[in-house]
């Protein structure tokens, strides 16, 4: 379908000179559709149900392309007038439950050792949230992250521990390796030298193993519903080949996600640990409470990374995607490539690609 350049909206208020406008391709899959004007009409009501106020902008924004198709399930929540958290979670098991998917869910890359292990968390706009870390053999890892949010005094749960959880809660134990992870496991064992430290993956940057600049897929969503309320998930199956038991930042509240309902969320995609060490999410929540546009605050996060560590920066992809309390939507990254799914009431199908610190 036809491309079109990007709506200011989406990408935020810096860098607007020509050299970036190029780099504005902005894919749609269609345009204003009829199904976008039969579901915008309940928002418009709950919109306009509050007292004089703004009406807040319904939207949900995720990484990545597979990120429009998310959108859509997250949509068909929010544009009957539901509630974010219900969106995202919704959302985010897209990704989770598809096979062609191999670092989100059931065939996500299995660690060093053939584990599928997955980590997700989940926040609303109270402080409220759940999170799963290293957990083997269920695939909604953001369901079981909600029950921890909902139905244990916790915050996290790992391991065994999530998994016992996971099955006293009546999830279905199943095995998440599936033949063609399994084939990509063995192709691997064959060349790759395990050595045991962080970030071993991103040597192998540029041969499209999980680290490198061209291979990420960890699903972040944020959505702000009709009543003005934000949420976030967040889910991955982490970097293949990892060491059994390595915990990214997805399932950390503060790296991988974070959400203030006073000023927006953040999340965050790409090498974990760095994203960790500078409690990436937070810090973009931090730094729209101080004035910041979402680019901004997203620009300025990955700037941390790459000031700190200027030379592993120019092999490793971070971005970080983040919305605000009124819906605008902004991201930035290490890396060209990032790119993000943007969808609201007049667009369904948006998805916008990142700027990013290193040029193309
Ligand atoms: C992790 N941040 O486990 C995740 C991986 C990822 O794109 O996002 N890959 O470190």
């Amino acid at each position: 379908m036809a491309a079109r350049v990007i709506p200011a909206i989406m990408d935020d208020g810096i860098n607007k000179g020509p050299d970036m406008a190029d780099r504005r391709q902005f894919l749609k899959t269609s345009l204003l559709g009829a199904s976008a004007l039969a579901i915008s009409k309940p928002i418009a009501a709950a919109e306009s149900a509050g007292t004089g106020r703004q009406p807040a902008t319904v939207r949900v924004t995720s990484t990545w392309d597979f990120g429009i198709a998310a959108n859509q399930a997250a949509w068909a929540i929010l544009g009957r007038g539901g509630h974010s958290l219900d969106a995202v979670e919704a959302g985010v098991r897209v990704p989770e439950a598809d096979l062609r998917n191999h670092s989100v869910g059931k065939g996500g890359y299995p660690d060093r050792d053939g584990n599928v292990t997955l980590d997700a968390s989940i926040m609303d706009a109270e402080g409220n949230c759940g999170a799963v870390a290293a957990m083997e053999h269920v695939t909604h890892a953001i369901s079981v992250a909600r029950r921890v949010m909902e139905r244990t005094p916790h915050v996290l749960l790992a391991g065994d521990g999530a998994l016992q959880f996971a099955l006293e809660q009546g999830f279905e134990k199943e095995n998440l390796l599936t033949p063609e992870a399994e084939k990509a496991w063995h192709e691997w064992l064959n060349t790759a030298r395990y050595q045991p430290t962080a970030n071993s993956e991103v040597r192998d940057y540029g041969k499209g193993f999980p680290g490198g600049k061209d291979n990420h897929d960890t699903i972040g969503m944020l959505a702000l519903d009709a009543h003005g309320k934000l949420a976030g998930a967040c889910t991955t199956s982490g970097m293949a080949w990892k060491l059994h038991g390595r915990v990214g930042d997805s399932p950390i509240i503060g790296a991988g996600l974070y959400v203030d309902g006073e000023v927006g969320g953040a999340t965050s995609t790409g090498v974990g640990e760095e994203v960790i060490r500078n409690a990436g999410s937070f810090l973009v929540v931090e730094l729209m409470r101080q004035g910041r546009t979402p680019a901004e605050a997203c620009r300025e996060a990955v700037l941390r990374i790459v000031r700190k560590k200027p030379k592993t920066a120019q092999d490793i992809q971070v971005g970080f995607l983040a919305m605000n309390k009124d819906g605008e939507v902004g991201a930035w990254a290490i890396q060209p490539g990032f790119s993000y799914a943007v969808c609201d009431a007049k667009d369904q199908h948006a998805l916008v690609p990142a700027k990013s610190v290193f040029p193309a």
